[in-house]
């Protein structure tokens, strides 16, 4: 896709699918990372006689499906907390490369920007056959920023254009819960919502009679731009298969020189938040020099 068609689709709908823009071989790593971390969770499960079958057979789709089936659980977290450095170690190489895939870091470049930098953990999402934990009712990202935790509003981060890059790990589908979403919605502002008590953000306003709820089925390779104000949701997985996705989210560096300054402080904040999180935020755009996966590492290594 041209820059002109990138700024025109993304600007206008609020959102952008880049169509096979990973080789999908690029995608083994994190894949192959996240079958270890399914055949150790078996072991694990298997040796205190919580399931009767490791289930070695199965499909990167299915393994944990089926495990979390005879268990009868439908979550597993894959995610880490930021102060386990030995997960970070075996992850943090593979995430590294992801985040500086060329096409993704050429289309961040054309929305956000020459300085440009994560702000924080990525989500891993094993989304489990008919897991309402892992289905999230219609959103803005930013709803989730300004209210980190329930009751406690924190900066306008809606005045910062946050992007948010969504990666699925297997083919996604409606029957499997792909993300829908609300074209045009990033123009409607910041809308009512709060966290709920299981910590879930639900909005106020009926958005769906707003605007045209519109599915987005994605092919591994598949990537789905969308911005802090974009409305959208991730309605129940009704396959057997978990829809594996990993996100991750990005804006301009605080030093950015076309920042205003309410801009610039949300994006500091939200640096300042990863960070005392644990979490180094990563520049993967700049006109100086890039840190590189040691430099990282070792960042992130301090605030620990
Ligand atoms: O991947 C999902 O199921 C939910 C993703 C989402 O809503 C988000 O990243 O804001």
């Amino acid at each position: 896709m041209k820059k002109e068609e990138i700024l025109s689709k993304y600007q206008d709908k609020g959102y952008l699918i880049g169509r096979n823009i990973i080789h999908p071989p690029d995608l083994n790593p994190l894949r192959n990372y996240l079958s270890q971390r399914i055949d150790e969770y078996a072991r694990e499960q298997f040796k205190w006689d919580k399931i009767k079958s490791l289930y070695e057979n199965l499909s990167f789709e299915r393994r944990l499906a089926a495990i979390c089936e005879e268990r009868a659980i439908s979550k597993v977290d894959f995610n880490f907390f930021p102060s386990s450095i030995d997960y970070f170690a075996r992850y943090g190489p593979i995430l590294y490369e992801l985040y500086q895939n060329p096409e993704i870091l050429r289309i961040l470049g054309i929305l956000l920007g020459s300085e440009v930098n994560n702000h924080g953990l990525p989500q891993l999402r094993s989304k489990l056959p008919g897991s309402i934990e892992t289905s999230f009712p219609w959103h803005q990202d930013s709803l989730y920023y300004n209210e980190p935790v329930r009751g406690t509003w924190e900066k306008g981060t809606e005045k910062l254009h946050i992007l948010t890059v969504w990666v699925p790990l297997v083919d996604v589908t409606i029957g499997n819960g792909c993300l829908w979403i609300i074209p045009g919605s990033h123009r409607w502002g910041l809308l009512k919502g709060a966290r709920s008590d299981d910590n879930v953000v639900r909005m106020e306003d009926n958005v769906e009679t707003r605007g045209t709820p519109t599915p987005l089925p994605m092919k591994l390779g598949d990537v789905l731009f969308l911005t802090n104000l974009t409305v959208h949701t991730s309605k129940l997985n009704k396959s057997n298969k978990s829809r594996w996705s990993i996100d991750f989210r990005n804006h301009a560096t605080p030093e950015s020189r076309s920042l205003s300054d309410l801009e610039r402080s949300a994006a500091k904040y939200l640096n300042d938040k990863a960070r005392s999180n644990g979490w180094e935020p990563l520049t993967v755009i700049t006109d100086g020099c890039k840190p590189s996966w040691e430099e990282w590492f070792n960042a992130k290594k301090k605030l620990i």
